[in-house]
């Protein structure tokens, strides 16, 4: 091999510099990893100046995204561009937070995974999931897991749940992630496809994972007996490639989903039924809250849209007016 001029080395240095596209497949507080398109995972920062146009964000840049890299002589890189997104799952930063939160970009669907109990995942929780992926069109299934845990009370509940989300149009299965019960079809579900696993803390989201690939060892935690509450063991998000093909991105757990990007007059396009009704509704920008003609609160009143589904239209409203929501959400 020829020898190296040391005159040009701090040349070369200084020039150094490699743009490569690549998908967000893990992100670390501030650090980013991208695999490239040859294979290589990267790890990556934001430049400083860097900022997405309009949404005000805590991370940017979120795991599913599509980036380009430059990379620098140390082998680390800087984002210096993303491609524009297909879709995305937001929610509000924390309660009182004006910011936003990308779950994840450019997703085929989501698998909402729910536990009637242990521990217990709310309706509202749930249409407020729904609502935001109905708003950014990401298909999504509702996936009950740990049914070997379930009392008879809790079974009942899985079954009237099951059945409200089914009659809206939102597929429903059930599973048991321990026992593997129900995994097989799971499989044929996400088979080539980028799936968002999200869910409170605890529901078994990282087990799933673990379960559906061999190998990969996430770390999964016991929920506190005491508080009836998953202990936030996953605590960033993370693209896992499946051997049949796609990926599934583990997230951390969420308390509450706060909505964000939503105005009053959308919100109940993003309920389905609701949507329906509101066609009949005399003024045509009734907010179903308590205006004279309005087919929505007919409609509940006369047992065609779920008492729940309407309280979380409802909940969602009221965030706006308070600019704020309660933790339990
Ligand atoms: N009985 C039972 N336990 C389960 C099942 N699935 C998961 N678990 C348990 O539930 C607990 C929480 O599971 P994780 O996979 O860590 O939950 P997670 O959704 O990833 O939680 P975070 O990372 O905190 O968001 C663990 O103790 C799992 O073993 C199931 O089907 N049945
Ligand atoms: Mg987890
Ligand atoms: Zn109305």
């Amino acid at each position: 091999m020829k020898e190296l001029d040391w005159a040009l080395i701090p040349i070369l240095n200084s020039q150094f510099s490699i743009l490569m596209r690549g998908l967000v497949i893990k992100n670390t507080g501030s650090w980013y990893t991208v695999r490239t398109e040859d294979g290589r995972d990267i790890e990556s920062k934001i430049k400083g100046n860097f900022r997405l146009k309009d949404i005000k964000s805590t991370n940017p840049v979120a795991v599913g995204d599509r980036v380009v890299i430059d990379i620098n002589k140390e082998g680390t890189a800087f984002i210096t561009e993303i491609e524009e997104r297909k879709n995305y799952i937001i929610r509000r930063a924390s309660n009182l937070s004006k910011q936003a939160h990308i779950i994840a970009a450019n997703l085929d669907q989501a698998m909402l995974i729910v536990t009637v109990n242990y521990p217990i995942t709310t309706t509202i929780f749930i249409d407020r999931f729904l609502a935001t992926a109905e708003a950014y069109r990401v298909p999504v299934k509702l996936v009950f897991n740990k049914i070997d845990r379930y009392n008879n009370e809790d079974q009942r509940a899985l079954e009237y749940l099951i059945e409200l989300y089914t009659s809206i149009g939102y597929p429903c299965s059930t599973l048991c992630a321990r026992t593997e019960e129900g995994l097989d079809a799971l499989k044929t579900d996400l088979k080539d496809k980028i799936t968002l696993l999200s869910g409170h803390s605890g529901v078994g989201k990282s087990t799933i994972i673990n379960k559906l690939v061999p190998g990969v060892n996430l770390r999964t935690g016991d929920i506190s007996e005491y508080h009836n509450k998953g202990m936030h063991t996953t605590t960033f998000s993370e693209m896992i490639p499946l051997p049949e093909g796609g990926y599934l991105i583990d997230t951390p757990g969420i308390k509450g989903f706060g909505t964000i990007e939503m105005a009053d007059a959308e919100i109940s396009h993003y309920f389905r039924e609701l949507f329906e009704y509101s066609e009949e509704c005399r003024f045509n920008n009734c907010t179903h809250r308590h205006e004279p003609g309005c087919a929505v609160i007919q409609a509940v009143n006369d047992g065609l849209i779920s008492e729940s589904r309407y309280k979380s239209y409802l909940s969602i409203l009221d965030d706006r007016m308070e600019s704020k929501y309660r933790e339990e959400f």
